[in-house]
């Protein structure tokens, strides 16, 4: 579990993880995430041998503030989502640390059922400290997981800081879960984030919540019906109670809803093409900016640049200009 570090014993074999073996599959999970330079080379042979695999399974995305029930969400929806006959991998992405240990703990005894059955993998990350470092791997993950046969993914992440602008950008479908009797503003949300949401989950629809979660609904509901949504698919809002199991099958529906609607209109493929190379453009900069981090030769000249940039005889513009000409040797 120790995914930062990322040391990998024995590289795992491409054909180990096709064959559906979990164990395989972590180890797989552990080198894609190992921040290590020398992994990097062996971890994208893996995933290129991986990536004919993938594309299969539906990608959901969950965020949501802490203790808004996602974890329970995703336990009660998981699991029937396995009485049906799907297999089920689940990625939780931690900012929060920068360890996995604590998060994964935590998050397996709120899916007793999930951490127990053969039909689902969970796997907890943690964001990293860098910068754009929020869920950067795991994109690769969620398509190891799908070489590995799981056919639907669920990507969790606190609704809390860039991790979920990251999720959006590899699901889809985005779902937002929101509780309620909490304004959004309470809850940490910004409007950009419920713009994205292709479904609006009001959680906790029970017991005395069960009043406030109907008009959280309609408040919601209201928010989205002022931007329609891009492509042919309305967003939606639901309530549901993961105690009680009310709302789930709706929500199943909705998702299935989704699938066809995207699929007919050849939507699904232009999205999964545009979000792909978005991608590649998120990790042009991180592997950009990791270059300019580690290139020892270039650091003196950067202090210094930073120095007059402090000093505000350089402007940041011009100092930036400078840096990136030495970086590409363009410079004496
Ligand atoms: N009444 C009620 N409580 C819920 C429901 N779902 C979650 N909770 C409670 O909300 C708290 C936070 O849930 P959790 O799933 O850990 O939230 P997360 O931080 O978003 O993953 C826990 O105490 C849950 O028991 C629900 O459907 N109804
Ligand atoms: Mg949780």
């Amino acid at each position: 579990m120790t995914g930062s570090k990322g040391t990998a014993d024995r590289a795992p074999s491409a054909d180990a993880v096709l064959a559906g073996d979990r164990r395989a599959l972590a180890a797989a999970i552990t080198l894609l995430e190992s921040t290590r330079e020398a992994d990097r080379a062996e971890a994208e042979a893996l995933l290129q041998a991986l990536l004919p695999h993938s594309g299969k399974a539906v990608r959901l995305g969950i965020s949501g503030a802490p203790g808004v029930g996602k974890s329970t969400f995703i336990e009660a929806f998981g699991t029937r989502q396995i009485a049906a006959g799907r297999r089920l991998a689940v990625l939780a992405i931690d900012p929060s640390s920068t360890r996995s240990g604590g998060s994964i703990l935590g998050d397996k005894t709120r899916m007793p059922e999930l951490a127990r059955s053969e039909q689902s993998f969970i796997r907890a990350s943690p964001a990293g400290g860098t910068l754009g470092g929020v869920a950067r791997r795991t994109r690769d993950v969620m398509l190891a997981c799908e070489a590995a046969g799981f056919d639907l993914v669920m990507v969790e992440t606190v609704g809390v800081g860039q991790s979920e602008a990251a999720v959006a950008d590899m699901v889809d479908l985005y779902m937002l879960l929101v509780q309620p009797g909490a304004g959004d503003e309470l809850q940490g949300i910004k409007r950009g984030v419920v713009e994205r949401a292709d479904i609006v989950v009001v959680t906790k629809a029970d017991g005395a919540l069960a009043g406030p979660a109907a008009h959280a609904t309609a408040d919601f509901e209201a928010a989205l019906s002022l931007h329609a949504g891009e492509g042919p698919w309305t967003p939606c809002v639901i309530a549901c109670s993961s105690l009680e199991g009310h709302g789930l099958d709706e929500i199943a529906h909705a998702v299935e809803r989704h699938r066809a609607v995207l699929t007919q209109a050849g939507a699904l493929e232009a999205k999964r093409a545009a979000q792909a190379r978005a991608w590649l453009w998120r990790e042009a900069e991180d592997t950009l900016m990791a270059t300019l981090r580690a290139d020892e030769r270039l650091a003196p000249a950067v202090d210094a640049l930073e120095a007059e940039v402090a000093a505000g005889t350089l402007t940041p513009g011009a100092a930036a200009r400078r840096i990136v000409r030495r970086l590409l040797g363009r410079d004496a």
